[in-house]
């Protein structure tokens, strides 16, 4: 709903002050039936001033003018304070060059690296330290946060002195990075008349049906129907509204487990649960097998064989894709001669319904597929 929205002319502090004044009453406002529609539209107007603010510092010329170049086949955005051992950690893991100090703040630019793990390449960003008011521009904050939104997987790196990190996650959810969730199953289709109806095919229980008119309303939605295919709360709906979401999973680790005891390790899982804890140190390298795992389970790697027509398989080189991947995404990565021309797809394995299936680009593939891709003969000049 992003172009609903007029160009209003208040200066850049005004907002920022705006969004100050209305967190601060839905701090002192206390959460039940009777507010919980009002805070829902207070978190709408919240949302629709980060969207006029990103809006600005984009086309004001402060915008980004910055971007890491993406390679291998996933990245994964090393996020934490100042000095818990990012930079070490990335040294250690993959042996960039990152200065790591014993001082906070050494790290000025994004440093990346490069793991290789089973065939596949994934890139490592080290990046400054994420501090609170990162998501409205303090310190490099813009810088970390783009860099955030645009990778696979977030690794937060936590110290074993400094367990919080409440923050760092309200930072990003600050700046539309969701961790850890799946798209609201909500549908907006905005229409020319007839005011905004909202219909659900469940039960709602945490926002009814005139809540959502009023988050609408502050969209500038005056037309359109909201289908809500969850019990969504308020702030699914705002992200559907807001669309500039991204929904990115993310691992815990907490460093400097060197310094240590086994007998501590249970209380400090305890207190950052549910989320699963991996102890490592970066320093002495210690840990690194699991978190390796851990990191390639959480990017979905699945590994796919390419079988040329009347020839056994390459076993040896698996094409590495993602989960949810499809035949599309496996022609992009082969050699043009051989997808010139494409017809269709053979596939073996566990995405097959039978062994060879005849599939097309949209088949999504599973790990250990084997796939012959059949090309029109006659098509080259
Ligand atoms: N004991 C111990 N110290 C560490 C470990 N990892 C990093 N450090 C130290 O913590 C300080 C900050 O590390 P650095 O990598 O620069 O942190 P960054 O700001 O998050 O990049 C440095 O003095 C490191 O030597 C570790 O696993 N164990
Ligand atoms: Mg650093």
């Amino acid at each position: 709903m992003r172009d609903a929205h007029g160009s209003c002319h208040v200066p850049m502090g005004a907002i920022e002050d705006e969004i100050t004044r209305i967190e601060e009453e839905i701090r002192k406002t206390p959460y039940n039936k009777a507010t919980q529609g009002h805070i829902g539209r207070l978190k709408a107007k919240i949302a629709v001033l980060r969207l006029e603010r990103e809006k600005r510092a984009k086309s004001g010329g402060g915008g980004l003018g910055y971007a890491v170049r993406k390679s291998g086949h996933a990245t994964v955005a090393l996020v934490g304070y100042p000095s818990v051992g990012k930079s070490t950690l990335l040294t250690h893991l993959t042996g960039a060059e990152s200065e790591a100090a014993a001082y906070e703040f050494t790290t000025t630019t994004i440093i990346p690296g490069m793991l290789s793990w089973r065939g596949a390449a994934i890139q490592i960003l080290d990046m400054p330290g994420l501090i609170p008011g990162a998501s409205s521009g303090r310190g490099r904050g813009r810088e970390v946060i783009s860099v955030a939104r645009n990778s696979d997987l977030i690794l937060f790196l936590l110290d074993k002195d400094h367990l919080e990190f409440r923050s760092l996650l309200a930072e990003l959810e600050k700046a539309g990075i969701r961790i850890n969730q799946r798209p609201p199953r909500i549908v907006v289709t905005p229409r020319e008349r007839g005011g905004v109806s909202v219909h659900s095919t469940v039960r709602l229980t945490k926002m009814d049906e005139e809540q959502a008119q009023g988050i609408a309303k502050e969209f500038r939605m005056h037309n359109g129907d909201i289908v809500l295919r969850e019990d969504a709360s308020p702030d699914q709906l705002i992200d559907v509204l807001a669309g500039n979401r991204v929904y990115i999973p993310a691992i815990l680790g907490v460093n400097k487990a060197d310094l240590i005891t086994p007998s501590e390790r249970p209380p400090i899982s305890t207190r950052l649960a549910p989320t699963r804890v991996l102890f490592v140190s970066a320093q002495k390298e210690q840990g690194f097998q699991e978190l390796k795992e851990a990191i390639a389970d959480a990017l979905a790697f699945i590994r796919i064989y390419v079988k040329p027509p009347g020839q056994p398989p390459d076993l040896a080189e698996p094409v590495i894709l993602r989960k949810g991947n499809t035949i599309s995404d496996l022609l992009l990565r082969l050699p043009p001669d051989l997808t010139e021309g494409f017809r269709s797809a053979l596939v073996w394995g566990k995405s097959a319904k039978f062994p060879g299936q005849t599939v097309g680009r949209d088949h999504p593939l599973a790990d250990q597929d084997v796939v012959t891709v059949v090309v029109q003969r006659g098509t080259k000049t």
